[in-house]
């Protein structure tokens, strides 16, 4: 059975759900059974709108115990499943590819225990990383990560895509931060690995195999987290720069200068700042420079941090790293500069289809790889701005066009992931590759290594009925 949609890809042999299936799911979650076509549409679309599954049910647990029910019922009657958090991912992951069962963590929201003193938070997977931010903020803590989708990403999510976002630089990735997982595999056994040890070597550490499996190996239910000191004092730069090679000379000062209290380095293109200005009305306290640096400072005393950001700003003035620059202090301006960056993805949605793109690259790379796709695109394309994590060597290229034109993703895809491959990058750098990149993942990963992946996969879901056409690609080569 295939679909109009993707009319090279068959279906896997998966049961099609029956009114015994549904009937058998009301009994586990009584009232939380969604069956409405309308109210189904949300679920099966994800946040670009440029896929759509065609699932006819999403159940929403409310604890460890029901997902194991229903993941048990589910492997014994082969129903492909496809675990859904915050609905905010950006590689078609998050939505079934055909009628894949959707269950949802919406209601798994609950905080289980907070340490004060280690600083280590527990709770459940469909907890909002907003929401836990918010709740941290009563003990003087801070959640590791921050990203733009904060208001409805679940940490689940996160966790399950190995979410990178704007703190990553100072607070490291989840693979360091997250201390333990609960996670429930496809025939319904629970794996307790919720410890709140920071140190425990024994035996292999499987939480790190549920980090970033983007729901193909179980459903992630709890997390434990460490949470840093929340910085009592925050200010922001934002700095003008004539070439890319001074922003990466200008990341070597903000280092050497601030040193520990650097807590984020992000960069925008004219072509991004334009973006955001015409598409969504935003204004920038500088403008019309090539490249535009945010710096963000996170300390524990303002004056000493302030001093430091001042001289930072008075030698790369002077040295001409940066040719402008103003500083925020106050948390309204704060939040109207990091709103610059923090909304590329949103304004990109007002041009009609984006083309999106998420690399590591070398930083002596890092920027040649859009210059080289404007030459090559031309007019093929609305828009092509690039915006990202330097920090981290992530780059956020995206495209525009009015329409979805087939000719313009043929110019893109496979030159960008070629492109990535031969300057040795990562054709995801913190996305994950869901449904729309996992045919690309031989462009970053060997042949053995994807073996090895599909032995793990088949190991813990033997039937595959985990988000199936996510991650592994349709042929693994040996
Ligand atoms: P979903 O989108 O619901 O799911 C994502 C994937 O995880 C899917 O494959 C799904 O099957 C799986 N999954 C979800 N919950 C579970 C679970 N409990 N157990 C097992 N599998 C699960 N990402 C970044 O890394 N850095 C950024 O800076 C960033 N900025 C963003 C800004 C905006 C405006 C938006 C819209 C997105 C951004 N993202 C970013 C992408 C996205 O927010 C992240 O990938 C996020 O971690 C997804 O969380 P979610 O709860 O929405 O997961
Ligand atoms: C970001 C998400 C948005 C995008 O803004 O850091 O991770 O457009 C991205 O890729
Ligand atoms: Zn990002």
């Amino acid at each position: 059975l295939t679909t109009s949609r993707y009319p090279n890809l068959r279906r896997g042999p998966f049961a099609v759900l029956t009114d015994q299936d549904i009937h058998h799911f009301e009994k586990i979650i009584p009232g939380r059974v969604i069956t409405g076509e309308d109210e189904l549409l949300g679920y099966n679309t994800d946040w670009l709108k440029t896929v759509r599954g065609s699932s006819k049910v999403v159940l929403r647990p409310k604890t460890t115990q029901e997902v194991s029910e229903i993941l048990q019922y589910c492997n014994n009657h082969n129903l492909a499943v496809n675990p859904q958090g915050g609905n905010t991912g950006m590689v078609g992951g998050s939505v079934p590819v055909f009628d894949e069962v959707i269950i949802s963590t919406q209601l798994m929201n609950k905080i289980i225990s907070l340490d004060t003193i280690s600083g280590t938070l527990v709770c459940q997977a469909g907890c909002i990383l907003e929401t836990l931010d918010q709740f941290l903020q009563d003990y003087d803590l801070t959640m590791p990560l921050d990203l733009g989708a904060k208001g409805s990403c679940h940490i689940g999510g996160n966790v399950a895509t190995n979410a990178g976002g704007i703190r990553l630089l100072r607070y490291g990735s989840l693979h360091g931060t997250v201390l333990g997982i609960e996670a429930v595999l496809p025939n319904g056994e629970i794996v307790d690995c919720l410890t709140t040890l920071r140190k425990d070597n024994t035996g292999y550490d499987l939480k790190q195999l549920f980090i970033g499996s983007e729901g193909t190996l179980g459903i992630i239910t709890g997390v434990s987290i460490i949470c840093p000191q929340r910085p009592k004092s925050i200010s922001v730069a934002l700095l003008g720069c004539e070439t890319f090679q001074s922003v990466l000379d200008l990341f070597v000062s903000c280092k050497s200068h601030l040193a520990e209290i650097l807590s984020a380095f992000e960069f925008m293109d004219s072509q991004s700042m334009t973006l955001v200005k015409e598409n969504l009305n935003l204004t920038s306290p500088i403008s019309d420079y090539p490249f535009y640096v945010l710096v963000e400072c996170s300390g524990s005393n303002g004056k000493h941090d302030e001093e430091k950001l001042t001289n930072l700003l008075q030698a790369v003035l002077d040295n001409g790293q940066a040719l402008d620059g103003c500083v925020a202090t106050d948390s309204t301006k704060i939040k109207s500069i990091w709103g610059l960056r923090e909304r590329c993805a949103e304004a990109l949605m007002v041009d009609g289809y984006c083309y999106k793109y998420d690399m590591s690259l070398p930083l002596s790379k890092f920027y040649q790889l859009v210059e080289d796709l404007r030459v090559r695109l031309g007019e093929n394309a609305l828009r092509v701005v690039a915006y990202g994590h330097v920090g981290d060597g992530n780059l956020h290229l995206n495209i525009t066009s009015k329409d979805y034109s087939k000719a313009t993703m043929e110019l893109i895809e496979p030159y960008v992931f070629d492109w990535v491959a031969e300057h040795r990058g990562s054709v995801s750098a913190e996305h994950g590759l869901g449904f729309k990149k996992r045919n690309y993942i031989y462009h970053s990963k060997t042949l053995p290594a994807v073996a090895l992946m599909a032995t793990l996969k088949k190991a813990i879901d033997p039937k595959g009925i985990m988000n199936p056409y996510k991650v592994l690609p349709e042929i693994i080569r040996h």
